[in-house]
């Protein structure tokens, strides 16, 4: 392992003695945002997490070394890259082989955080089952590994470009909580609201340790999604977001975009139809989810 992990000094000295760390996810920077919009939101996640007292640990794959814990040079390389690889689950193994430079999803930031040592993940939204699933068969690897890895993964919930009561069946199927953050409604993402209820909420960041401290000292496995709705100075009106959205899937059946590439296209596409407006609510709901990943760092480790 020695080659194939490399945990940053800062990031492995807080891990051994105890200390809040944070994981940051690294595909929404080079997939999900555009630049320069990516590493300002990359660093600034960073920062959001320093200031809440814990240290950020952004996880990407460089030359085959899944590095936990990314310097300056790294981030810049991960949002300026182009045609850099979408790691999963599936490719994760394959890309430390062969040496590959690649962001990791979800799906892989969880089995990374995991391998470190490290219980929280903030991210913006976790992949999901995608609309016209019946055909497609296109559900996110993301779920399966809620359903396995053990790590809480701090999001808006799923991006609303998805089936999003699809996605709630499946997490329910799959036995991973979805947890509102003093709200009872799962967001659409972008908007607060999905008409969606929520069977579990908290009011305090401490109900959620409790709730992690359970599930693990019942030996289940897995994680639990933590759910934070968008800042509300920042969250878009779902009718708008809805047009938007049936517009951009019209265009990528039209042009049959399909896999990794699905969920890149439609997340750019609302960008420009929205005039940029879904972009900046992306990057507020990524900061913000950084904050309460802290705060939920910081409890866990108190
Ligand atoms: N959150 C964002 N933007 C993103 C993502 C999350 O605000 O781009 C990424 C995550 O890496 C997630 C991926 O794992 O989108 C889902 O991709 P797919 O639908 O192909 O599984
Ligand atoms: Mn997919």
């Amino acid at each position: 392992m020695a080659r194939a992990l490399e945990i940053a000094p800062e990031v492995k000295t807080a891990l051994a003695e105890g200390h809040p760390v944070v994981a940051l996810e690294s595909t929404l920077i080079s997939h999900g945002l555009p630049a320069p919009d990516n590493l300002n939101c990359a660093m600034e996640a960073e920062s959001r997490v320093r200031s809440g007292g814990g240290v950020p640990a952004t996880i990407a794959v460089i030359e085959g070394t899944i590095r936990v814990g990314l310097d300056q040079g790294g981030l810049e390389r991960l949002a300026s890259v182009i045609e850099i690889a979408k790691l999963s689950r599936d490719d994760l193994g394959s890309a430390v082989a062969r040496g590959v430079t690649g962001a990791t999803t979800v799906a892989a930031t969880m089995i990374c955080a995991r391998l470190a040592g490290i219980d929280v993940f903030a991210t913006g939204g976790v992949g999901g089952v995608h609309r016209g699933w019946s055909e497609s068969m296109d559900i996110s690897a993301d779920l399966t590994e809620l359903s396995r890895t053990a790590v809480t993964v701090v999001c808006s919930g799923a991006k609303s470009i998805l089936d999003l009561p699809a996605t709630v069946e499946m997490l329910e199927t799959l036995g991973v909580p979805l947890v509102g953050y003093r709200v009872s409604e799962l967001p659409a993402f972008f908007s607060a609201q999905s008409g969606i209820e929520l069977r579990q909420h908290i009011d305090e960041i401490g109900e959620m340790v409790e709730i992690i401290q359970a599930r693990r000292q019942l030996e289940m496995g897995g994680g639990e999604i933590l759910v934070v709705p968008p800042p509300s100075e920042r969250a878009l009106a779902g009718d708008q977001v809805r047009a938007w959205i049936e517009q951009a899937l019209a265009e990528a059946k039209k042009q049959a975009i399909s896999g990794k590439a699905v969920t890149p296209f439609l997340l750019r596409r609302l960008s420009t139809l929205s005039g940029g407006e879904t972009l900046k609510t992306n990057v507020a709901l990524i900061l913000n989810n950084a904050t309460t990943a802290t705060e939920l760092a910081v409890a866990l480790a108190g």
